[in-house]
């Protein structure tokens, strides 16, 4: 802790003001009065995927700290198409959103697995029912599809996580990636790159549009 904050710390009780929040983190997760805590992600078009637009991310936690709200709007993606959408988290990654950095082809444009030493491999499946994890990755069915290139989602109920996941998310780990760009202009998922998660799809189906780890606000 800084001089300055030792002092407003010190200072703060006497004049009674209310200034400073437990820091985050500080708590324990099964503290009640974390019930209601949220994290939020900025969403910002990956480098590279020719996206425009923006977005955020909301999750909300029950006082077990369970996800039990998820909540993603995003504009300018491909539209009309479905975008998969997950939370990444890795113990080993760096819990950002990756850079052409990460672009290891060196061709201006990332893959999923490009950006996993950023944002790590999926674990949890933002689908609009049933599963929520890994196994989802690429349920397409089950994903929201950019009605005019907007996506609004939001699922209650409690999420199935594994172990460590909701906590890791809940500290401010986990990052929010929309997969799904169009960089021909075509209008549809095409192009003769083939992703790197499922050969028989277009790497434009996969490849990641917008990224944002969710953190305290
Ligand atoms: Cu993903």
């Amino acid at each position: 802790m800084s001089k300055t904050a030792r002092a407003l710390v010190l200072v703060a009780p006497l004049v009674g003001l209310t200034l400073f929040a437990p820091p985050a983190g500080a708590d324990s997760h099964n503290d009640p009065s974390r019930h209601g805590h949220e994290v939020l992600a900025h969403l910002e078009p990956i480098p590279g995927s020719g996206v425009h637009g923006s977005g955020h991310a909301e999750v909300e936690f029950d006082e077990k700290g369970r996800i039990d709200e998820f909540e993603v709007a995003a504009h300018g993606l491909l539209a009309d198409q479905p975008h998969a959408a997950h939370v990444h988290f890795g113990e080993t990654a760096r819990n950002e959103c990756p850079t052409l950095m990460d672009d290891t082809s060196g061709d201006g444009r990332l893959t999923t697995t490009e950006g996993a030493p950023a944002y790590g491999p999926v674990m949890l499946s933002l689908t609009t029912e049933g599963d929520t994890s890994p196994e989802s990755v690429l349920a397409i069915d089950r994903y929201d599809t950019a009605t005019e290139g907007t996506i609004n989602y939001e699922r209650d109920g409690l999420f199935e996580t594994a172990d460590g996941v909701a906590e890791a998310i809940a500290d401010g780990k986990g990052v929010v990636v929309i997969h799904g760009v169009d960089y021909n202009g075509s209008g549809a998922y095409d192009g003769e790159a083939m992703s790197d998660l499922n050969p028989a799809l277009p790497a434009e189906a996969t490849d990641p549009a917008m990224c944002g780890v969710l953190e305290d606000h």
